[in-house]
């Protein structure tokens, strides 16, 4: 519920007057039809320009029965000092109305786990798993092919032939088969969180869970929510090293592109993000797959560098965990060793919206320095939080005080239906806060450390944390990674979205029945760029403008733990403690920059590969690209205007085997969570500064801050094919701040350039590049 009513709020609360809030309610109505008919692939983006609702700086053009913030709409140029002097929330036109909250108070729900994908035998897979797709057709359903009957399709939907098919498939074997499918909401009633009751808040498994962002809030509907298997909670797959995992995911959507709950759209690919592996499993955008289709995922799980360091599997701290106790040696280096990863949509254009519609869950990966199983004191296990001698399988993937934390901002109409704006291009904010899909829960602790691995599944928003009591915690993590020393902090760095922090938060300083809250400290009023942070007492207060802001999840401690604490105390009494040190760099092979600007244009036309922005000055996002940086200093817009998204583009041809530096810069007062696909890679300097001790491990996005210039360097080995790099705020993704690089073998076994997967449910076809970047 918002808090302010003046004239520059965005947040309406329930006591605004009622004609500013019918008001709003009109605007909301007819936003959410154009929000509709975008979604069904009847408006486009160029045609709301065409007709004059969007201006030629994106945004919607103040003409009253769109916008409920017409008033303010001339501070719009002026409000980035607000934001940054620590100034109150200025406007942006997102456009919704308070969520309702049905009478219910925060903090009355248990906070559920999340939900353990089950990890079967290859032989369950029928048809098994192929190399190349497999091009086994079916019957198209009448309603993906414009009405026509009698057409068949392939039931994989990976693209086809050699190029996609899965690269070292005979090196590295399937062992274990996840199947998982995408489809509207339901009842869970096979709810496994891998943890005893006591350990899940006192939720009994056993009893199905509806599709509720509240016990007492009404059930989702079906086509507003789809989800992996269909259910709440969010879905956990473990996996470790060196046991390749075959995720066959079906898309069991409906075949009406207008059964979705006013956003949403059908067609689906998934990133794992940050996984280290071939780009037929990286959830190319391109490369979405249909209804009634499966799209089968090989997971490698090797260390970067596997090719051309610890060949042979020697040492010991590159390895995984048995089912033992022991270690598994797999060759590769063991700096490259990642930890917490998720999974989510990355449908072109379509991305903010599919998971805001909760398509995402979480990948915990063990390896012989990150167990799972505090308990094992063997020099190589870094004993991390997690608990011990479980029987789900014991010596790693223990679940029990290591939890796994999903936040993201939603939005729900006056019916409790989750809902959104898909037409803020500046980047959709919700108006509540959830963790693992639920509102503003609690969850029972004992007094002893607990390993949070904490993920920004937002759409725009970007979160800083801290406890209520402004108490220590240890951040061990940044990303997929842990880190050269762990840092000692008493409130985090912002979190962008899909970064993911691991802290660990010692509850034995607690006594039974002593609650202890998790805070937002960022505040922000704008998709564009985080405001102020503020203080706890600021945050939790009850003056923040922003109804993100403040506590969101309450620890209630149950008193001493039923065994004791084996964990090592990642604190080092103040000094922090080494993990994971950083991987040796080789020499920089080449330089570029990349400016991340919103006054790009489009140069391509294609109709599926390109999207299609107004192109005619600020609001469409974009970026340039310089391929021919020297080592002299970059000028400010890196030699290339910017461009919008076409994934039939090459930007960038990183030669196979080597070492880039990439600048990635950004401008106007934004700020950008650049993500970039296939390696870890090392923050080298920041604005001209070092790192910050939290930001100087391992990453795989990158915040740029307001005018922020950030220079990174990264490696392209060990397998090929074509990836992205893109902003995080999927609402600046969609809107077309994306790009596509190919790793360039120079030959085989990759043609170079590659052609463009073109995805129809009759089949994927092919075609040539539509453009490749002077110098790519
Ligand atoms: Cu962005």
């Amino acid at each position: 519920m918002g808090r302010r009513d003046d004239k520059e709020g965005f947040w309406l609360s329930e006591n605004s007057d009622r004609k500013r809030l019918r008001d709003a309610e009109n605007a909301r109505k007819n936003r959410e039809e154009i929000t509709r008919g975008i979604s069904h692939g009847k408006v486009s983006r160029r045609d709301l320009v065409k007709w004059g609702l969007l201006t030629s700086a994106g945004l919607l053009a103040p003409i009253g029965g769109l916008n409920p913030f017409v008033r303010s709409m001339n501070a719009q140029t002026s409000s980035f000092s607000s934001f940054n002097s620590g100034g109150s929330c200025s406007q942006i036109p997102t456009g919704l109305n308070p969520s309702p909250l049905f009478g219910q108070s925060p903090f009355t729900q248990p906070m559920p786990r999340f939900d353990v994908l089950a990890r079967n035998a290859v032989s369950t897979l029928s048809p098994a798993p192929t190399a190349q797709a497999n091009t086994t057709q079916q019957p198209v359903d009448p309603r993906l092919v414009g009405g026509q009957t009698g057409l068949t399709g392939p039931i994989e939907g990976r693209p086809p032939g050699a190029n996609w098919a899965h690269q070292k498939f005979a090196q590295f074997p399937p062992a274990v088969a996840t199947e998982i499918t995408t489809k509207e909401v339901t009842t869970n009633s096979t709810y496994n969180p891998g943890v005893t009751s006591d350990l899940n808040s006192g939720i009994n498994p056993a009893t199905p869970i509806p599709p509720k962002f509240h016990p007492n809030f009404p059930a989702q509907n079906a086509n507003r929510v789809w989800t992996f298997n269909g259910t709440f909670p969010p879905k956990l797959l473990q996996v470790r090293y060196g046991e390749p995992v075959l995720m066959r995911h079906h898309n069991a959507l409906t075949t009406d592109i207008t059964n979705n709950g006013g956003f949403g759209r059908f067609t689906l690919t998934t990133h794992e993000h940050n996984a280290h592996h071939g780009a037929e499993n990286d959830g190319f955008t391109g490369a979405y797959f249909w209804p009634n289709q499966f799209y089968d995922y090989h997971y490698p799980w090797v260390l970067a560098g596997f090719t051309s360091i610890n060949t042979t599997a020697t040492d010991a701290r590159a390895g995984a965990p048995n089912d033992a106790g022991g270690i598994t040696k797999v060759p590769g280096d063991w700096h490259e060793t990642m930890s917490t990863h998720w999974f989510h949509d990355h449908m072109f254009t379509f991305t903010d919206q599919n998971v805001y519609k909760c398509n995402a869950g979480m990948n915990n990966i063990y390896s012989s320095l990150d167990r799972g199983d505090e308990s094992v004191n063997d020099g190589v296990n870094l004993r991390m939080p997690s608990g011990y001698s479980e029987t789900l399988h014991p010596g790693w993937g223990n679940l029990d005080y290591d939890v796994n934390l999903m936040l993201a901002d939603k939005a729900w109409d006056a019916n409790g239906q989750l809902t959104m704006d898909n037409i803020a291009f500046d980047g959709f904010l919700g108006d509540q806060m959830t963790v693992n899909f639920a509102w503003k829960p609690f969850f029972n602790v004992y007094a002893r450390r607990y390993r949070f691995r904490i993920l920004n599944a937002s759409v725009s928003r970007f979160f800083a944390l801290a406890l209520s009591d402004s108490s220590n915690m240890v951040q061990i993590a940044n990303d997929g990674n842990l880190l050269p020393l762990t840092v000692n902090l008493t409130q985090t760095d912002q979190l962008g979205i899909a970064e993911r922090y691991d802290l660990v938060i010692d509850f034995s300083r607690y006594k039974a029945g002593q609650t202890v809250d998790l805070v937002n400290l960022q505040q922000m009023s704008s998709g564009k760029l985080p405001g102020p942070v503020l203080t706890v007492s600021q945050a939790t207060g009850g003056t923040s403008c922003d109804p993100c802001v403040g506590s969101f999840l309450r620890f209630k401690v149950l008193g001493p733990p039923p065994k004791p604490d084996l964990s090592v105390d990642p604190s080092g009494a103040g000094k922090g403690i080494v993990l994971i040190p950083n991987p040796a760099l080789p020499t920089v092979a080449r330089q570029r920059t990349f400016t991340f600007d919103d006054r790009a244009s489009q140069d391509q036309n294609d109709p599926v590969t390109t999207y299609l922005g107004n192109g005619q000055g600020r609001g469409s996002w974009g970026i340039a690209t310089n391929n021919n940086s020297g080592s002299s200093s970059f000028s400010s817009f890196g030699g290339g205007s910017a461009l919008q998204a076409d994934f039939g583009r090459i930007s960038s041809q990183p030669g196979f085997a080597t070492c880039e530096e990439w600048t990635l810069q950004g401008g106007f007062g934004w700020d950008h969570p650049i993500h970039i696909h296939f390696e870890e890679g090392q923050i080298i300097s920041r604005n001209g500064s070092k790192p910050s001790p939290a930001e100087s491990g391992r990453k795989d996005v990158y915040r740029l801050r307001p005018s922020g210039t950030v220079v990174i360097r990264m490696q392209f080995r060990d397998w090929g094919g074509m990836f992205m790099e893109h902003c995080h705020n999927t609402m600046h993704e969609d809107n077309a701040m994306l790009l596509r690089w190919d790793l360039d073998t120079g030959s085989t076994p990759f043609l170079s350039p590659l052609p463009t997967p073109i995805s129809k449910p009759t089949g994927v076809t092919f075609q040539n590049p539509d453009e490749i970047l002077s110098g790519a």
